[in-house]
């Protein structure tokens, strides 16, 4: 399995409940490595350009006003098989049907907010990475 880079971003909600190091901690321990690291604040069109593939999903304009209400903390993470390593600490997008230990299962409670991002695919990573970390 080839060394891999995918994108990870700590959502508003969890910059606010004080999980940022929870998330790097759980990346890093698990031999993966943060090779960048940003914090920023997504106004509503960065946002919408950032999850363009969920444009006229029921649950677009929510996700939108969700992510946009505060900081994010935005990151290069490496290793082996990086874009489903860090799923899988990930955890399932409804928190509800997450494997017991991962992020979302601890620590979400709505299907929104749910504390983390990560890439799904090389072409995403790709494209979030330089959304986010291109020009900089
Ligand atoms: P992912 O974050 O696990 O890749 P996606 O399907 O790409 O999940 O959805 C992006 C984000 O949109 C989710 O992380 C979550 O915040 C939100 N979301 C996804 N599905 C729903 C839903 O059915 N209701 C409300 N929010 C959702
Ligand atoms: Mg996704």
């Amino acid at each position: 399995m080839a060394i891999e880079r995918t994108f990870s971003m700590v959502k508003p909600d969890g910059v606010d409940r004080g999980l940022i190091g929870e998330v790097l901690r759980r990346y890093e321990s698990n031999g993966l490595k943060i090779s960048a690291l940003r914090m920023t604040r997504l106004v509503p069109g960065r946002t919408q350009e950032f999850y363009g593939m969920h444009r006229g999903k029921p649950f677009f304009d929510e996700l939108v006003a969700f992510v946009s209400s505060g900081p994010v903390v935005g990151m290069v993470v490496e290793g082996e098989d990086a874009i489903r390593r860090v799923r899988d600490i990930m955890g399932a997008t409804n928190y509800k049907q997450a494997i017991p230990g991962t992020i979302r299962a601890e620590f979400a409670r709505e299907i929104t907010r749910n504390i983390v991002h990560g890439s799904d695919s090389p072409e995403s990573a790709a494209r979030e990475i330089e959304f986010f970390f291109g020009g900089t």
